[in-house]
C-alpha cells in the first residue's frame, strides 16, 4: 500500500477562520458528498484508530451513483502483475499498486466495515469475456484481536445477494482470514497453498485473491464457476 506524506494532503482554504485545513474523508463516500465526482485515486484517512494517517485509495464515483471506495483489484492483462501469495502480515497492511492490482490490506477492510454498515460491489470478467456483477447489501471484515474473544480474525460476513451470476461469498461467511503462515480454515491442510490468502473455510466458492491463471481466481457459484481474468471489489457505507 502507498502511504503518502501528510503535507500532500488534501487541504482547502477554511474561509472564516482564514486557516487551512484538510478536507478529511475517511471513504470514497465522504469525498462524493464533498463533491468529488470523478474517478481517481485519492489521499484519504481510513483508520478510525489513527485517523492522522494518510493513504491513497482508488474511487470509483461512477457506478450506482459512486462513493464506493476500491478494496481488491485483479487483472492478469497487467505487463506486471502483483503476486498475491502473501503472508498475513502483508494481507494486514496490504500490498500491491493502487494504480493497478492490489489488496487494500484486512486493517483498513475492518476500519472501513467497522465505522458503519457497508455494502460491498464485486465486478467479475471470466476468461471466457463474460462480465457480471454482485451486490450485497451487507459486508463486514471484524478485527485482527478478535480471537482474543474467541472469534476468528479478520471475520468476514456478507449477506444480502442481488447480482447477475449468482452468490460467490456465503459460503466463507464466519470465516476468519487464512494465509501460507497462518491457518484459520476447516480444511485439514492449507487452504491458502496454492490459492491465496482468503477467508477460506474448506475452503471456498468465489476466490478474488487466487493465483492468476489458475482456476482458483474465480467466481463460483451453485449454478455456474467462472474462471476470472479482471474482478475488484468495492465498499460504500450504506445510506439510510
Ligand atoms: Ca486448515
Amino acid at each position: 500500500m502507498i502511504y503518502c506524506d501528510e503535507n500532500d494532503g488534501m487541504k482547502l482554504l477554511d474561509e472564516k477562520n482564514k486557516t487551512k485545513q484538510r478536507a478529511v474523508a475517511t471513504n470514497c463516500k465522504d469525498l462524493k458528498d464533498q463533491g468529488t465526482d470523478l474517478d481517481g485515486i485519492y489521499i484519504m484517512y481510513p483508520f478510525a484508530d489513527h485517523p492522522e494517517t494518510p493513504v491513497l485509495i482508488p474511487c470509483d464515483q461512477t457506478t450506482q451513483g459512486g462513493g464506493w471506495t476500491v478494496i481488491i483489484r485483479r487483472d492478469e492483462s497487467y505487463p506486471q502483475t502483483t503476486e498475491f501469495s502473501r503472508s498475513f502480515e502483508e494481507y494486514a497492511s496490504g500490498f500491491g499498486n493502487v494504480n493497478y492490482d492490489f489488496y487494500i490490506g484486512n486493517e483498513i477492510i475492518n476500519s472501513l466495515t467497522d465505522s458503519s454498515i457497508n455494502e460491498l460491489w464485486v465486478e467479475i470478467e471470466a476468461n471466457n469475456g463474460t462480465t457480471g456483477y454482485a451486490h450485497y447489501k451487507y459486508f463486514h471484515v471484524g478485527a485482527r484481536d478478535a480471537h482474543v474473544k474467541g472469534e476468528p480474525t479478520y471475520m468476514m460476513d456478507s449477506g444480502f445477494y442481488e447480482g447477475s451470476k449468482g452468490e460467490g461469498l456465503g459460503y466463507d461467511n464466519g470465516m476468519g482470514f487464512t494465509t501460507y503462515d497462518q491457518d484459520n480454515d476447516l480444511y485439514d491442510k492449507n487452504c491458502a497453498d496454492g490459492r491465496n490468502g482468503w477467508w477460506h473455510k474448506d475452503c471456498h466458492f468465489a476466490n478474488l485473491n487466487g493465483p492468476y491463471g489458475s482456476v482458483y481466481f474465480r467466481w463460483h457459484t451453485t449454478e455456474n464457476n467462472y474462471i476470472l481474468s479482471k474482478a475488484h471489489m468495492m465498499v460504500r457505507p450504506l445510506s439510510t
